[in-house]
């Protein structure tokens, strides 16, 4: 198949998923047309099946905002034309839906091509809901030939919120090979070099991930634990209400930051527990990586994360902002190594056995093609 991809290229869990996804369909040998305003982060090698388009924006003084939706659509509508795309599939509703569905009605008299969107989660929850954007993300949704979500409970989200439910629910993936166990690497030692337990945390520190509960946690686990280790990864709004936060608690000199990492794998690989204290994650990918690296997580009972988490099994949940529960239970990994360990291969087992690429792709595929058979089907009732 060719297939045209669009992401959110530099921020967030969607655009790492719509890359991983684009690169995993070209190893199965389909071509892949990345549609977007900048090289996805994740995307460092392009080859002959991973393509990169930019979407290019003219600047022009009467427009106060650029239009990105409408180059987004010409961009889409152009190379849809002159690569033959099959289909156009869009991560994150808002705008990627609408100027795909627009894309696709401006050349559907010489090539109708299909448009799939994959809802990720603010895209519902937060930007979709806002009355400002909520009737067009629900046309976005209705106008999509298909409507993939990453989670059981971003659909059900979406049906209270937009009275919308043709959506497949296909959650995100990890590759198995590439997130693991790798406590020996170098990292380790540079980061707990007298035999620190490392707790780490990665996000995009937004609000809502609540990256200061992570500082608090460290605080909190300190007191009974003078060996822990905070290792923040990431960056973003809330770093310098950490970093506050961690002079506050006299944790300061035990909270690193060590910012964006394109390895984020290598700092799951050596983590002790993983931290996720967020007030709204519909899915969680990253205490799915963490997992997959035999890695037991900390976080909150919310979203799609209990989907992810299997609580006193792979990890431990607790209500948001519950730091005192969340600092307690991270306490029972520092202090019980063969507990931590029976967490972490469990972790791993169910991370690979329900989530591996092995497993996701092909959902994604037979989507494809049922969608591509659907729109053939319509395309010759309409003729
Ligand atoms: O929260 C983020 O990091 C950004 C956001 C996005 O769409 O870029 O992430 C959402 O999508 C991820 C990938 O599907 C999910 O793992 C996150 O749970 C989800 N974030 C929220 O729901 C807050």
């Amino acid at each position: 198949m060719n297939i045209g991809i669009t992401v959110y290229p530099t921020y967030g869990g969607s655009g790492i998923v719509g890359s991983e996804l684009g690169r995993e369909l070209a190893n199965r040998g389909h071509n892949v047309h990345f549609i977007a305003s900048a090289l996805p982060t994740r995307l460092t090698e392009l080859d002959e099946r991973v393509h990169f388009h930019e979407v290019e924006m003219m600047s022009y003084p009467l427009f106060e905002h650029q239009p990105y939706d409408l180059a987004l659509a010409t961009k889409m509508a152009t190379v849809a034309r002159s690569e033959k795309l099959d289909l156009l599939h869009v991560h994150y509703a808002i705008p990627h839906s609408i100027s795909a569905i627009l894309a696709r009605e401006s050349i559907k008299q010489k090539r109708y091509v299909p448009v799939i969107t994959t809802l990720h989660g603010t895209d519902i929850t937060l930007v979709g809901a806002d009355r400002s954007y909520l009737p067009i993300t629900r046309y976005g949704l209705q106008q999509s030939d298909g409507v993939t979500s990453v989670s059981k409970f971003l659909k059900q989200a979406t049906i209270e919120t937009f009275d919308f439910d043709e959506i497949e629910v296909i959650p995100n993936f990890i590759c198995p090979k590439h997130y693991r166990r790798n406590a020996d690497l170098p990292l380790r030692a540079e980061l707990a070099p007298n035999g620190e337990k490392l707790l780490v945390h990665v996000s995009n520190f937004r609000s809502v991930k609540r990256p200061v509960d992570c500082v608090e946690i460290l605080a909190k686990v300190r007191e009974k634990d003078a060996n822990a280790k905070l290792v923040m990864v990431g960056d973003g709004p809330e770093r310098s209400a950490c970093r506050y936060r961690a002079e506050k608690l006299n944790v300061k000199n035990e909270t690193v930051f060590v910012g964006k990492q394109a390895n984020i794998s290598d700092y799951l690989g050596i983590a002790d527990v993983f931290l996720l204290p967020s007030e709204l994650e519909s899915f969680g990918l990253a205490a799915l990586e963490a997992q997959a690296c035999e890695v037991p997580v900390i976080a909150t009972r919310i979203g799609g994360i209990p989907e992810v988490v299997t609580d006193g099994e792979t990890g431990f949940l607790s209500d948001v902002g519950d730091t005192q529960k969340m600092s307690e239970d991270a306490l029972k990994f520092l202090k019980d190594e063969e507990m931590r360990l029976a967490f972490g291969k469990k972790a791993r087992s169910l991370a690979v056995s329900r989530y591996s690429s092995e497993q996701i792709i092909p959902q994604y595929l037979r989507f494809y093609e049922k969608i591509l058979s659907l729109s053939e089907k319509k395309q010759m009732q309409n003729a």
